[in-house]
């Protein structure tokens, strides 16, 4: 019922912005500063319930843009340098295979809708901008979360998608400069704000432009690293560092969600990645680190499949927001004795599309992959178990019919939910 509510605020919303634009109102529109609309009578009673019912956790989403899911000291780099986050991982539960698309906006879209690619529609950087779904923000606001977004974003003010808050620096797809140059937008509204707030960062680091300060690269000089790969270790030092200042603005009652939008594998060419990796459905592309820190909770590893959808589920569940419909799961939960080990969520699915056009559909179930791709016979049957690089193709294989099978069946499943 609240939802159907706030879909109808959305829309008397988008109608008042029309109306200042062609000058038909006078209506005081400030898209970032302020929150969009005035939270309704009843969702205001149902946060004064909410009050009573949980701790209302402030929750931060640390996005990395571009970063390997084996970069880092705890995931045991021998040379990449990451002591920030490093600490976040000892005191967190971390899951090291969670899934994301293979490059930045559909990894974020899902993040918005906490839906997946083929069902919110972007499923590469081009195409028209995400449609109107109801996101995590829009979500958190119905129980009271004001929420802010810092960083890259691809789709429009990000009013538009509910956000009651943005870091004023730049335009609507670049924001270059938190991260690089300030955080101070962001440190200021989480002390700032006394409602329970929601923070989504993401700078656009280690993304190139690979032009970390000088005392990141010195710290690799004794490595003999090629220079591109020494530029972008630096990155991920200099990135690492400000995850550092920023953690040390939070206080240990913040929830703390840490993962990367896509894979990277820097290549003998300065900033551009290796082919089997951002860009791609290999493992280097589409994995990444996911941390999640809650102080209600012990530091971890699980080894369960999780994905971008469970990221905004678990959020959610966190905040005590409505996240029935959605496909993701609440990764504080625990998978059940009586669940597979890697539980129900075991079918892990996403899309490789250019410009909105199907390339690849791919699906994991426990050690086995399968990359379907689209108009072509050089489908790939993985089993990263054996095989964790990806360089032997089963699907060649007779005795692995059966799985590949199973596999082409819970993908076409998938791919109609
Ligand atoms: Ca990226």
């Amino acid at each position: 019922m609240s939802l159907m509510i706030l879909r109808v605020v959305k829309i008397l919303w988008e109608i008042s912005l029309l109306m200042v634009l062609f000058g038909l109102g006078a209506c005081d529109v400030n898209p970032g500063t302020e929150s969009r609309f005035a939270v309704p009578a009843d969702m205001a009673q149902t946060t004064e319930e909410q009050d009573d019912q949980q701790p209302r956790y402030n929750i931060l989403l640390i996005l990395a843009d571009d970063l390997g899911y084996d970069h880092y000291g705890f995931a045991g780099h021998p040379v990449v340098k990451t002591p920030s986050i490093d600490a976040l991982s000892n005191r967190s539960i971390r899951f090291p295979a969670a899934y994301v698309s293979s490059v930045c906006r559909p990894t974020f879209a899902t993040l918005l809708t906490g839906l997946p690619e083929h069902r919110h529609g972007t499923t590469y950087i081009g195409g028209p901008q995400l449609g109107d779904f109801l996101t995590i923000a829009d979500r958190l606001t119905t129980v009271g979360y004001r929420s802010f977004q810092a960083g890259k974003f691809w789709e429009g003010p990000q009013a538009r998608h509910g956000f009651t808050d943005s870091a004023p620096l730049g335009g609507a797809t670049g924001n270059k400069k938190i991260g690089r140059v300030t955080i101070e937008p962001v440190v200021r509204f989480m002390h700032d704000t006394s409602a329970p707030w929601f923070v989504w960062f993401s700078p656009h680091m280690p993304h190139s432009p690979h032009n970390a300060p000088d005392r990141h690269k010195a710290s690799y000089r004794d490595a003999e690293l090629d220079d591109a790969t020494l530029d972008y270790f630096a990155m991920i030092s200099w990135f690492d560092e400000v995850v550092g200042e920023l953690l040390r603005e939070v206080d240990e009652d913040t929830v703390i969600l840490y993962m990367a939008d896509n894979g990277f594998v820097q290549s003998d060419w300065p900033e551009v990645p290796e082919e089997k990796s951002k860009g791609s459905s290999y493992e280097r592309g589409i994995r990444t680190q996911l941390l999640i820190y809650h102080p209600e909770y012990e530091a971890v590893v699980r080894t369960e499949l999780s994905q971008a959808v469970d990221v905004t589920a678990t959020i959610l569940a966190i905040a005590g927001a409505d996240y029935s419909g959605l496909p993701g799961r609440d990764l504080l939960v625990p998978y059940s004795a009586e669940e597979p080990a890697f539980g129900s969520r075991s079918s892990i699915f996403a899309t490789d599309g250019r410009e909105s056009v199907l390339e690849e559909r791919w699906i994991r179930v426990g050690d086995w992959k399968l990359v379907d791709i689209e108009n072509s016979d050089s489908d790939r049957l993985h089993n990263l178990s054996l095989d964790p690089d990806e360089k032997s193709n089963y699907i060649v294989r007779p005795e692995h019919a059966s799985i590949l099978a199973q596999l082409r069946l819970e993908l076409e499943k998938k791919w109609r939910e």
